[in-house]
């Protein structure tokens, strides 16, 4: 986010000032091990271009993360993913650019330096549960968050997850998160949710929550959803590797626009943008626009 001006056409979009169709969160992984693009962006210079590439492509907000969140991932300290993701922030900040920064991130300590580095947006996949430090942060710098559901945490979510039914628990996990945050003091219309695909949830739990989204949209504020390149798109298509699932990435978020998701993460922005604009002018004009 360089500009004031592109931060707010950002946030104006999500907050929903005006109401457009959705708005494309480029994802920037400044890791080793990030499942499908670990270790192309750990240096800063090639993260930074990469971040500018994506928002040239259509991304209106990058979400730069510092730690890997896959299944099995193991945990990395704050001051690792300090010095992985700061100086990006900062670089991207000072570009210019039209596009709000996030970060994602559990950490108190990394969501505190990356909003003071530029950031507006905080993406926190454990929807403020891993840190009892986060929510006071978020409340007190006004700035936007992203909640997530997962079951349980990275190294074992994929360990037989298990649902009673995973839209109705996944939509009450997402209620009492947003009753703490607001509870915390975090502006209800600050916050964004998220059904948190392939986050402790098998092939079925991901096509049923795809399915059923409108069931989460009902909840009453923007909802992101995070397909891309997941593995159940590769295990539906035949066991396509991450660079092939582009396809089932483009269908999935698609559909969910449709049944009303507005923010939408992915690594592949211009291919996605395209689809979703053509997507939105299909299901009628008071869809048609895009994201910019
Ligand atoms: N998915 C990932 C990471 N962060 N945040 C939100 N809000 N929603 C998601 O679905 C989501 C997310 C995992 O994808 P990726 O960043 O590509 O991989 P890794 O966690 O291995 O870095």
């Amino acid at each position: 986010m360089g500009s004031c001006e592109g931060a707010n056409r950002a946030l104006v979009l999500i907050t929903g000032v005006v109401s457009p169709p959705f708005t494309v969160m480029g994802v920037l992984n400044v890791t080793p091990d990030s499942f499908s693009d670990g270790g192309r962006y750990l240096d800063a210079e090639a993260a930074v271009a990469r971040g500018l590439t994506l928002a040239a492509d259509g991304a209106e907000i990058l979400d730069v993360g510092g730690e890997s969140t896959r299944p099995g991932a193991e945990p990395v300290s704050a001051q690792e993913e300090l010095g992985r993701v700061i100086p990006v922030i900062e670089a991207l900040f000072s570009s210019g650019g039209e596009f709000t920064l996030s970060v994602d991130t559990t950490k108190r300590a990394v969501a505190e330096a990356a909003l003071g580095a530029g950031a507006r947006i905080v993406n926190d996949v454990s929807a403020l549960r891993f840190d009892p430090d986060m929510a006071a942060l978020v409340a007190e710098r006004g700035a936007e968050c992203c909640l997530m559901h997962m079951l349980g945490e990275p190294r074992t979510m994929q360990e037989q997850p298990r649902y009673e039914d995973v839209v109705s628990d996944v939509k009450a996990f997402l209620e009492e998160r947003l009753a703490f945050a607001v509870g915390e003091g975090v502006a209800e219309e600050r916050v964004w949710l998220d059904p948190g695909i392939g986050f402790g949830k098998t092939v079925e739990h991901n096509l049923e929550l795809l399915r059923r989204l409108d069931e989460i949209v009902a909840l009453g504020r923007p909802v992101v959803l995070g397909t891309s390149r997941k593995s159940f798109l590769g295990k539906l298509a035949g066991g396509r590797a991450e660079g092939e699932r582009l396809p089932g990435t483009i269908a999935t978020n698609v559909l969910a626009l449709e049944r009303g998701a507005t923010v939408f993460r992915v690594h592949d922005v211009a291919e996605v943008a395209d689809a979703l604009a053509v997507a939105a002018a299909t299901v009628g004009p008071q869809m048609a626009g895009g994201s910019q």
